[in-house]
């Protein structure tokens, strides 16, 4: 089945190197979105790109927010033919190992698998205070009650597998999120069209290099979009 895991970047070169041979343990392409990295992200992706015709590299010319990367990536990648569509930061944070349970649990007629860190009550989180995991776990827990989504334990997610049947299904023009906002809208959407979605459990790895692009803003966008999403402002 042809897999493609869309990676978008921001300033990740110091992860490129490490998560590379790990992504190609999978039989899988992987599409790059950069959004003009001043750290030499791209010119590194692209010393692998002369090694591998699985690597490919769409630039942006400035930092235009994590949604609309990939939504730029959901585009390529439907019109290539892709059946498995996967969202994957770049810091490491998802371990790529993963990917086989993905498309198994895919393969089991989930048009939508969420990688959560969160199943059955626990938490497979390392690496973060207090502050931060109280921050995602009050972010699903508002947004999956507003959106009736309670029956998913991890809704902001940003480790996930579409069949292309979904991203084929959803505007893509009409999505306004970018942040955290973003993944809850996703699966929003794809929960209203009546697609089944469904969990395996992943360990999340806070990132060791480069710097995190979470902020307030991020935050209060998505605080808001769950309601605009809710009464139908977005339709
Ligand atoms: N192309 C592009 N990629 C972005 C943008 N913002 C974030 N990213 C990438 O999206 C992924 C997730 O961003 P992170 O900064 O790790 O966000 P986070 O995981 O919520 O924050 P940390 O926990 O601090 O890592 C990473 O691969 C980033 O490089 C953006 O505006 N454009
Ligand atoms: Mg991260």
């Amino acid at each position: 089945m042809k897999t493609v895991i869309i990676i978008p970047t921001y300033n990740e070169v110091e992860n490129i190197d490490r998560l590379l041979p790990s992504v190609f343990n999978n039989d899988v392409d992987i599409l790059f979105i950069d959004d003009a990295s001043e750290d030499g992200t791209s010119q590194r992706i692209k010393q692998w790109m002369d090694r591998s015709e699985r690597i490919n590299l769409i630039h942006r010319p400035m930092k235009l927010g994590l949604g609309t990367a990939y939504v730029t990536g959901f585009k390529w990648a439907l019109k290539r033919g892709y059946q498995y569509i996967f969202e994957m930061d770049a810091d490491l944070s998802h371990d790529p190992l993963e990917i086989p349970n993905f498309i198994k649990k895919a393969q089991e007629g989930y048009a939508l698998v969420i990688g959560s860190r969160y199943t059955r009550g626990t938490i497979s989180v390392v690496g973060w205070d207090f502050h931060r995991l109280l921050l995602s776990k009050f972010a699903n827990k508002y947004a999956g009650t507003v959106l009736g989504l309670n029956f998913l334990t991890d809704i902001t997610s940003g480790y996930r597998c579409y069949h292309r049947s979904v991203i084929e299904s959803i505007e893509l023009d009409r999505i306004r999120s970018n942040g955290y906002a973003f993944q809850i809208e996703m699966v929003y959407r794809a929960y209203k069209k009546g697609f089944r979605i469904g969990e395996i459990p992943i360990i999340f790895y806070e990132r060791n290099s480069g710097s995190s692009k979470m902020n307030r803003k991020i935050v209060r966008e998505a605080a808001l979009m769950v309601w605009k999403l809710r009464f139908g402002r977005w339709k």
